[in-house]
């Protein structure tokens, strides 16, 4: 086989498989593992299958994309040597959560792979050099710029040495959390409620401050609809000095026995890193959900640390009260956090 790093594509087929794959890509959720598509394209470019991650824990989107093909009908009739697979991330090499891509792809036979970037993580990244050390051919580099760009955030909270960090915010329209009295009860609505407790079981970690941990009591659980636990539960954690009190609620162990833990430090970044040490459910915690209050979510902004946005607004106007994000030392307009909206979920607000 012939290795070549973006050769010529007159027809520009690989470019436009390649942005059906990135497509594809957006249909996971952001958090501890990257955003990957896939396309696999009989030798005749018939799109035979589609796939994407869901996030971690769950299948590769390389896998999801062979196991629909080997889904479709006898495995050992479908034959893959003149087909395409086409990847927005180099496929993997390693054993992590799930096993390696390069096994998978091996062993459905795919004759060429075409990926558009290479995998930033050292652990995970060498499996374009495994695939062409076993004879399939490996096209690297095509729309890398776009396929790099959806996740920008995450490669950063990897470089960084910390997890991926998601904000929710339920607020009025005026960007108020409470009024002037501290009554908040009414600002959640049951779909961000719904909502922030679906972001709750898929993350590994949940953050407040020390403040908000005394004022509100949070359980910091995630619950579903009809208000049980969900079978995943969230490191609960709390940042700041202040001592938790005996009798909180984040305190109450559960039968499940999941830990709560107490990060004495003012410096966001410094909680970040060391939550990445801990190990939650078996695993490292690589994304982390950070609830307030305004004075927290201020620190985590000033040092631009926030990833991903969802925002809901109660149509209400305070006119005073707390807002939701304190003092993030902007005082000009061309300082602002800018954050782009993202299709996935809802038209929730994300960071790309
Ligand atoms: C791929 N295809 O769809 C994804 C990849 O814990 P794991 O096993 O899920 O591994 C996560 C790492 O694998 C992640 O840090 C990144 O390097 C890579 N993600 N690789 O071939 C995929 N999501
Ligand atoms: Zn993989």
């Amino acid at each position: 086989p012939v290795d070549v790093v973006c050769p010529p594509d007159p027809a520009g087929a690989h470019e436009q498989t390649m942005r059906l794959a990135i497509e594809a890509a957006h249909r996971g959720p952001r958090g501890a593992n990257p955003l990957v598509g896939a396309v696999l394209v009989s030798p005749e470019g018939e799109v035979l299958a589609v796939g994407h991650h869901r996030g971690a824990g769950h299948l590769h989107a390389e896998r999801d994309a062979l196991r629909q093909v080997a889904a479709g009908g006898d495995h050992g009739a479908v034959d893959l040597h003149g087909a395409t697979l086409y990847c927005t991330l180099e496929p993997c090499r390693h054993h992590g959560r799930q096993p390696p891509c390069t096994e998978a792809i091996l062993e459905a036979g795919v004759g060429r792979v075409v990926y558009g970037a290479d995998d930033p993580t050292p652990d995970a990244s060498g499996g374009a050099a495994v695939l062409r050390a076993a004879g399939v051919e490996v096209v690297s580099g095509v729309l890398s710029g776009p396929a790099l760009a959806v996740n920008n955030r995450w490669a950063r909270a990897r470089r960084e040495g910390r997890p991926f960090v998601t904000v929710h915010l339920a607020q009025s329209l005026d960007g108020r959390i409470a009024a002037a009295d501290g009554t908040s009860q009414w600002i959640t609505s049951s779909a961000s409620r719904l909502h922030t407790h679906r972001i709750r079981r898929r993350i590994d970690a949940i953050l407040v401050g020390s403040n908000t941990a005394e004022v509100d009591d949070p359980r910091l659980t995630a619950r579903l609809p009809d208000g049980t636990l969900a079978d995943r539960q969230p490191l609960r954690c709390v940042m700041g000095r202040r001592p938790l009190a005996e009798r909180a609620r984040l305190r109450q162990g559960r039968p499940e026995g999941d830990g709560w833990v107490q990060l004495r430090t003012h410096d966001p970044l410094e909680a970040l890193q060391r939550l990445g040490a801990i190990e939650h459910d078996g695993h490292p915690v690589r994304h982390v959900l950070v609830e307030g209050g305004s004075r927290v979510l201020a620190a985590f902004f000033a040092q631009d640390l926030v990833d991903e946005i969802f925002a809901y607004q109660a149509p209400l106007i305070l006119g005073a009260g707390a807002s939701s994000v304190g003092d993030i030392g902007v005082t000009t307009l061309a300082q602002a956090r800018r954050y782009t909206r993202d299709q996935a979920e809802g038209g929730a607000v994300r960071i790309l």
